[in-house]
């Protein structure tokens, strides 16, 4: 899908963002500067964020004749190479929009699932992505035919040349699918069973929004270095590490791909074998940013994945991560704080005491319940 454009080199972007009625400011706001984090993380600088207030999506160009003729203007004056869109566009409006401006767009799916792929390590997760990636093309093939063979420097093909090709390619990625799907299978049933063995165990699993830390906290409480950055998904694999918690009990920590706000839809079902072994857990340690201003928004896409993936029946602990940089007072006007909650620093170490005399208590009750 992407081999159209070459996100390596050092290119220059614009975002454009449709707000419809129902999504505030704040939202709205987040959602660009997310992206903004994921161009980076892609080596695309963003020059400027275009918003338009709207009551619904216009259905060929999906914004306004008038927004689109001031970005063009902007697009032809500070040469940008290509747009991104932090909505999801058809396959038409992507077209129409390309020709018009005359540089690729990206919707934010795309993008997401570009970096999943430069991140993948595992051979499990590398497979979800493909997946992800193939099922979100498959019924976009049609109306990108155009601007892909355009793109990858084709001359452009010509009518029932073109639809011959078109499903040839939409046969192929249906078998690659359907090998894909094999493959995860066969690497499902290995996990299963893997996860068994891991239930005879202490396991916890750090979840949180991208960038919460959760990395930082493995590697501070098991002493190791595992890449943690200042950058949107940084962790693509579960990692699983040994936490040895005081001379009767060790724990298994299982650090996470981080949650995003509007993450696609498709991404979560082929992540949902990484997911599962969230199902396993004793204790969920949802772990937040405490510095973040967007702390609200945060939680509760947080808690709404946790729905989703229905483990309502594990017990789940708030970690209060970054405090090093927020005082208490602070937070506790943004969201309400309650007893329960652990207030920690993975930079500093502060609080992590309690958050391993928590574990502790959690497993002594348990070990009492059984
Ligand atoms: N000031 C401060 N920065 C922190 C703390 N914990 C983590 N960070 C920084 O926050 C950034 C993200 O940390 P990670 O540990 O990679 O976050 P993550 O939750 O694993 O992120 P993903 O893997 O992308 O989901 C890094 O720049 C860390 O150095 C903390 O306690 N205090
Ligand atoms: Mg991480």
């Amino acid at each position: 899908m992407f081999e159209s454009f070459n996100f390596d080199q050092s290119r220059t972007a614009i975002i454009v963002s449709l707000q419809l009625p129902s999504i505030s400011n704040q939202d709205c706001k987040l959602s660009c500067e997310e992206l903004t984090l994921l161009a980076k993380t892609l080596g695309v600088t963003i020059s400027e964020v275009f918003v338009q207030k709207r009551r619904s999506a216009e259905p060929g160009y999906y914004i306004g004749k008038g927004k689109l003729e001031q970005i063009k203007e902007f697009v032809i004056a500070n040469k940008i190479e290509t747009v991104f869109f932090d909505n999801e566009l058809t396959g038409i409006q992507a077209r129409n929009l390309e020709k018009y401006l005359g540089i690729p767009i990206f919707g934010r799916t795309e993008i997401i699932l570009n970096i999943f792929q430069k991140r993948a390590r595992t051979n499990e997760a590398k497979l979800q992505v493909q997946l992800a990636s193939l099922e979100y093309m498959l019924p976009r093939l049609k109306n990108r035919w155009d601007h892909f063979s355009r793109v990858q420097g084709g001359i452009g093909l010509r009518g029932g040349e073109g639809e011959k090709q078109l499903e040839l390619d939409r046969r192929m990625i249906k078998e690659q699918i359907k090998r894909i799907k094999i493959k995860l299978n066969k690497v499902d049933v290995q996990m299963k069973n893997r996860r068994k063995r891991r239930k005879e165990h202490n396991l916890i699993s750090l979840v949180g929004y991208t960038n919460a830390g959760k990395t930082s906290l493995l590697n501070k409480l098991t002493r190791q270095k595992q890449l943690a950055q200042n950058m949107l998904f940084s962790t693509i694999d579960s990692n699983i590490k040994k936490v040895y918690i005081d001379p009767g009990l060790t724990i298994l920590l299982n650090d996470t791909v981080g949650f995003i706000n509007k993450l696609p839809h498709g991404l979560v079902a082929s992540f949902r074998s990484t997911l599962d072994e969230i199902k396993s857990s004793k204790l969920i340690l949802h772990v937040i940013d405490a510095s973040s201003p967007y702390i609200q928004t945060q939680i509760q896409s947080v808690n709404q994945v946790l729905e989703e993936i229905e483990v309502h029946d594990i017990p789940i602990a708030r970690v209060f991560n970054k405090m090093d940089k927020i005082d208490h007072e602070h937070l506790d006007i943004q969201t309400n704080i309650n007893e329960e909650d652990l207030l920690v620093s993975a930079h500093t170490g502060a609080g992590l005491e309690s958050l391993k005399d928590k574990i502790k208590e959690h497993f002594l009750i348990l070990s009492e319940i059984n």
